[in-house]
């Protein structure tokens, strides 16, 4: 292989895979770029990318004694969260897209794309990022090349993922790289269409600069194409944080993956800080947003998180609520969104201490205090290196992972899920993530608060049809000569009041214990017709300022409440039609019959 020197930001770079070369060439030709820029991803790269933000306006630099090496962003009002409407997956047929995507069809994609593509780097620099998803060697790590208009996605990118020329090593001549294009075009909703090609490895992304939609390699990537990716090749793709867990007894932690959906409290579990009661508990941080599980020569499930950073939700984050992740971001961190204070930090609502008197607001107008508007966007967010969680895995660079013990659904609910249960088998834990139900949050554009199935907190990014999703879960089983045990839990419970039942973050640790005290086959349990529940005692709530009737309200199952969600998740496996696969409808029969 002849090898071919490419200008990057600060200097030169070698690259020998031709074809890499030859579609990089061909993209230009086609977005006309005034310049090809290809990222190395090395410090001195980074320090002046980052200077050209500043001097172009796309960053503002935070007060270097408060936040040292962090900047901040603001978005287009217009372009703030995912946008599903306008995501598709592109397959040669609607049916392998599945009822639950939007579809269309490669060739009418490209040509639309290729319209809205052509010429729409002019005056702008293109940048070549070659990045990992996964650690740099492993054999489960994939490669992609995204090539962007905008510095921002760059710098985010590295943060988000292993970049730069050990990629273009890591790749040597292999043809198995995705193809990313995108460009922020005049960011206007009216040409925003996020367009995934399976078939052909390949991803468009156009009319947005906002986080899923643009860092190709987190949702477009590792989910879409990546779960269409584990059906082919045996694996699966989650949108699922990984935590490490080990007990005052145990010679190990206990690995751990949970799928809720968007700002359904991922991050937040991954780095959770255990109760003083529980202090002898440790926890570490392996993933908090995708995991990809294969199975090991152990029979085992192993997991790797792809990822090198967090693009976390930021309201909500304070030393109370997630210490780990403030320590996150103390240092070297992009801040999309939030508010500003008068002295250059960050702020949000949810933030402790008190509300500063003013503020400069997500859009940068000034906010007063006691405003009615929110300071920082719902859906801002932190984009944090994962190296600066000090609850971060010794295995979080693992080339192979770590071994999942149990699986974890859950969504947020103010009504009906109890606080956990666990599934009686594998395919009844399969069902229990299919029919999982969850109220909208703002990290997709849309209406916030409606309850929606979202199966397996994967209805946004599952590459292809949902009911054939279920069929590979269904599959795994017999692969898997270990598999890891399935529970379902709901920290979102309100009572009459509205207030949450249940305290959430640190103390979900006291749950957490019973999940692996059971994956285990330490602890015993109650069995009901939804499944086996902690029997009274089991759940330790010592310390807990919780009356025994909140509790109750918690964990309570009312048979009533069921039969109302028997009816929704019926709708939902109509919608699924004749892919919905036979297993799961004899479990919802099943769970009929027992409820009467
Ligand atoms: P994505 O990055 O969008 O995939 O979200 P995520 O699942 O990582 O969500 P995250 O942990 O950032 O939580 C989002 C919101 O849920 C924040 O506002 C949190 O404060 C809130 N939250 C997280 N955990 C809990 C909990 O245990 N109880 C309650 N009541 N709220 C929680
Ligand atoms: C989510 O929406 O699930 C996220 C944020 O993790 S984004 O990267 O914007 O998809
Ligand atoms: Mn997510």
């Amino acid at each position: 292989m002849s090898a071919t020197e490419v200008t990057t930001t600060v200097g030169k770079m070698s690259v020998s895979n031709e074809g890499l070369l030859a579609w990089v060439r061909e993209m230009a030709a086609m977005c006309a770029p005034d310049r090809v820029v290809w990222v190395d991803g090395s410090a001195a790269e980074k320090a002046a990318l980052t200077a050209q933000a500043v001097a172009e306006g796309v960053l503002t630099p935070l007060n270097p004694e408060k936040r040292p090496g962090c900047y901040y962003a603001r978005s287009n009002p217009n372009d703030v969260a995912r946008v599903e409407h306008l995501t598709f997956i592109c397959t040669p047929t609607k049916d392998e897209a599945g009822p639950t995507n939007n579809w269309m069809a490669p060739d009418a994609a490209y040509a639309k794309l290729r319209g809205l593509f052509t010429g729409a780097m002019k005056g702008r620099t293109m940048y070549v990022i070659p990045y990992a998803m996964g650690p740099i060697g492993s054999p489960y790590t994939k490669v992609g090349v995204e090539l962007t208009d905008s510095i921002y996605v760059v710098l985010n990118m590295g943060i988000m993922t292993r970049m730069g020329a050990r990629v273009i090593d890591m790749l040597g001549g292999s043809d198995g790289w995705n193809r990313g294009l995108h460009s922020t075009l005049d960011v206007n909703p009216e040409r925003r269409f996020i367009c995934h090609f399976p078939q052909d490895n390949t991803i468009w992304s156009v009319g947005s600069g906002y986080g899923g939609n643009v860092l190709l390699g987190k949702k477009c990537l590792a989910l879409r194409i990546g779960s269409y990716l584990g059906r082919t090749e045996g694996w699966l793709a989650e949108h699922m944080l990984i935590l490490g867990v080990q007990g005052p007894d145990d010679k190990e932690p206990t690995y751990v993956a949970a799928a809720f959906p968007s700002a359904c409290g991922k991050t937040n579990l991954a780095m959770m800080i255990p109760p003083a009661q529980l202090a002898g508990w440790k926890v570490w941080t392996v993933g908090d947003d995708i995991a990809w599980m294969r199975v090991g020569p152990d029979g085992r499930l192993w997991a790797i998180n792809p990822e090198a950073g967090y693009f976390g939700v930021a309201p909500g984050t304070s030393m109370k609520s997630n210490a780990n992740a403030m320590a996150s971001i103390a240092r070297d961190t992009l801040f999309t969104n939030v508010a500003l204070t008068d002295d250059g930090d960050v702020w949000w609502e949810g933030m402790e201490g008190p509300v500063p008197e003013t503020l400069t607001d997500w859009q940068g107008r000034p906010w007063k205090k006691g405003s009615p508007d929110k300071a920082a966007h719902p859906n801002s967010r932190f984009t944090a290196p994962m190296a600066n969680n000090p609850a971060l895995s010794p295995h979080a660079d693992d080339p192979q992972g770590v071994p999942i013990s149990a699986i974890i659904f859950g969504g947020r609910r103010s009504t009906t899920v109890p606080l956990v249960m666990q599934s009686f088998n594998w395919s009844h834990g399969v069902y229990l993530g299919a029919t999982m139900g969850s109220e909208t949050t703002a990290a997709a554009v849309g209406k916030v608060g409606v309850v929606r199935r979202d199966p397996m907190a994967m209805l946004p990014f599952c590459g292809y049809n949902m009911g054939r999703y279920f069929g590979h879960w269904l599959a795994m089983q017999q692969r898997i000569a270990n598999p890891p045990k399935i529970f379902q839990v709901n920290w979102f419970r309100q009572g009459k009041d509205g207030r949450f039942l249940w305290p959430g973050f640190g103390d979900n640790m006291r749950v957490v214990k019973w999940v692996i005290d059971r994956a285990h086959g330490r602890v015993g349990a109650q069995e009901t017709p939804l499944g086996w529940v902690p029997k009274a005692g089991h759940l330790d709530l010592t310390g807990l300022d919780l009356s025994h009737e909140q509790v109750d309200a918690a964990t309570h199952i009312d048979l009533d409440e069921w039969r109302e969600e028997f009816a929704l998740q019926g709708e939902f496996f109509k919608t699924l039609g004749d892919d919905m696969p036979a297993v799961l409808r004899l479990q919802r029969e099943l769970l009929m019959a027992r409820i009467g």
